[in-house]
């Protein structure tokens, strides 16, 4: 059985929303290391939890790329929403009229096998989350070898673009209640709403073609 592995309950409600009875969750916080792209965490996040697990797993690291703000909090969000708060980073990004943002999302994927070279890598930009004029939702797919460990990961990465509001809505979590995506914010949508679109659910989407033939 496939573990998704995450302390965040919004998470699993949007996973189990389009991944079904396929996957469990498994509430474990692993380290989340200080660095400058969602993959890096991510891939080291799945490593741990593979450890943790001792089956086939999924992490999913994300974060809210203010385009204004080169990229703030990105993969900062966690510390960011902890301290600031999601009305706070709201109001700066309105305040400064630099309302263009985008959500990322990168899924690691480790079951302790090796994988075949992915044929889409993620370019330098995509990983730095500065490209938010790219299209509409960017998905990509690579394979990761962080050196230190020899556990190979696969990564999935999914992007939406949307522009910051004042808060409306009580679905979702986090940042969804700023982050507007073509007339309706996140937290307006329901969770199958949300995967049609989001940076998650396309992350979700190429994982589970990929997974589906593993
Ligand atoms: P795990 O690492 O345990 O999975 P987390 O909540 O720490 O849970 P992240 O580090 O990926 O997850 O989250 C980074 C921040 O971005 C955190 O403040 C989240 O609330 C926020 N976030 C992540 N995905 C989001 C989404 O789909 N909508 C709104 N906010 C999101």
């Amino acid at each position: 059985m496939l573990r998704y592995v995450t302390t965040n309950d919004g998470k699993v409600r949007e996973a189990e929303a389009y991944l079904g009875d396929d996957v469990a969750a498994v509430d474990y916080d692993y380290t989340e290391i200080q660095a400058d792209s969602l993959e890096s965490v991510a891939a080291h996040g799945a490593r741990e939890a593979y450890e943790h697990v001792g089956g086939p797993v999924i992490v999913d690291d994300a974060g809210l790329y203010l385009e204004g703000f080169d990229g703030f909090p990105g993969p900062y969000s966690a510390y960011v929403e902890d301290t600031l708060g999601v009305e706070r980073v709201g109001r700066l990004a309105r305040a400064e009229d630099e309302r263009r943002a985008a959500f990322r999302c990168v899924i690691a994927y480790c079951d302790g096998d090796p994988f075949e070279a992915s044929p889409e890598p993620v370019d330098l930009d995509d990983r730095r989350g500065r490209d938010l004029d790219a299209d509409d939702r960017a998905t990509a797919t690579t394979d990761d070898t962080v050196a230190g460990s020899d556990l190979p990961v696969k990564l999935f990465a999914g992007s939406v673009p949307g522009r910051i509001v004042e808060p409306r809505g009580e679905g979702g979590f986090g940042y969804d209640p700023i982050f507007e995506h073509a007339g309706t914010t996140f937290a307006e949508m329901s969770s199958e709403e949300k995967n049609a679109v989001s940076h998650r659910g396309r992350a979700l989407g190429t994982f589970a073609e990929w997974f589906a033939g593993r």
